[in-house]
């Protein structure tokens, strides 16, 4: 793909009002996922719930982009279309993660590195065979006593420069995803340093790496306090920190920042998208790339049963709706009483 396409996928992945469903859960993840609802994870399971999220009528008012896991792009809905064909079919553009997950990094107790350089450039090709536009490669850093190191940091921002240059190399738009852990009792200003220090990192590797920054887009983690942190920041606190902290880092080049919902309440990780773009416009589009933020309410409601499906399209779609709504810092409570 040249330049220019890589630019325009970027760009078409964060349009107003629309975001990106992350559903690329890997084995472990999804079947976490299932036991919470009591449902063992069989390949079908897993095929019939993504088919139940993909097939969700009007989705695509507020979707850009899917980003399916190695298993997933491979699956089939029960009409014989493949997934890609699905999402493409309705405008939404099938993405796929790349990394093979996290390791403990040698040598640095309780930090991770993650995996899956080796071999990505076949692995890259075949998926843009199989339909994929973009990808995505997740990295973790963790918050705690002594750490984050700046080693453990500089080694992951380099597997996903590393990454990014593979991607772009395949016409693949790459999302770079450096996830800094809510887990911990770290306060908010805290977040916000190491945050700001991975970011900074992060983009010193992307440049050094020759990565194009028009075609990618960043898939931060919000500033917020620790989950165990007796002091938790409002919703305009975090919107007011983390906005701050990008500003001084990301270059205007890059066309959008989507953002994890990393273990917040599906209508907290509205909120703070919402009150981003209430403050006014941003050099870049300030969109979503949630997981459990989408999927939770929905997986919940679905519970593995096909006569469940209806409502729990219902409950998707109204995820959708609000995060939709909140790319214009129009989201509203009265949403959630509505649809309740
Ligand atoms: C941080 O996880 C990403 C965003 O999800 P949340 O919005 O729930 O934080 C997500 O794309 C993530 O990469 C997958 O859900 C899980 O991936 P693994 O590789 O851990 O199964």
């Amino acid at each position: 793909m040249a330049r220019g396409e890589l630019e325009s996928v970027a760009r078409a992945l964060v349009p107003k009002g629309k975001g990106i469903l992350a559903a690329d859960e890997s084995s472990g993840t999804i079947k976490r996922r299932f036991e919470s609802i009591k449902l063992e994870s069989t390949e079908e399971n897993r095929r019939a719930y993504r088919e139940m999220l993909f097939t969700t009528q009007g989705i695509e008012e507020f979707i850009s982009g899917v980003i399916l896991f190695d298993e997933t792009v491979r699956q089939k809905a029960k009409d014989g279309r493949s997934f890609p064909e699905v999402l493409a079919q309705k405008g939404i553009i099938p993405g796929i993660k790349v990394d093979k997950g996290t390791i403990d990094m040698p040598g640095f107790p309780n930090e991770k590195v993650t995996e899956g350089l080796d071999g990505l450039r076949g692995r890259l090709n075949e998926y843009r065979e199989l339909g994929a536009r973009f990808a995505k490669w997740r990295a973790v850093i963790t918050i705690g006593p002594g750490i984050p190191t700046m080693t453990c940091i500089h080694a992951n921002a380099h597997a996903l420069a590393r990454y990014g240059a593979l991607c772009q190399e395949a016409g693949l738009v790459p999302i770079v995803e450096p996830e800094v852990l809510i887990d911990g009792d770290h306060t908010i200003e805290r977040c916000e340093e190491v945050e700001e220090a991975t970011l900074k990192c992060v983009f010193s590797e992307l440049l050094e790496h020759r990565v194009a920054l028009e075609g990618m887009l960043l898939k931060p983690s919000m500033v917020l306090s620790g989950k165990e942190c007796p002091k938790q920041a409002s919703v305009e606190e975090v919107a007011t920190a983390t906005i701050r902290c990008l500003r001084r880092v990301v270059p205007a080049a890059v066309p959008g920042i989507v953002f994890l919902s990393g273990g917040q309440s599906a209508e907290r990780a509205t909120e703070h998208l919402n009150a981003m773009n209430a403050m006014g416009s941003h050099p870049w589009e300030v969109s979503f790339s949630y997981a459990r933020a989408l999927q939770d309410p929905a997986l919940k409601a679905w519970k593995g049963e096909a006569a469940n499906i209806p409502v729990a399209q219902k409950v998707f779609h109204h995820r959708a709706k609000c995060n939709g709504a909140a790319r214009y810092g129009k989201y509203s409570k009265q949403m959630e009483a509505m649809a309740a």
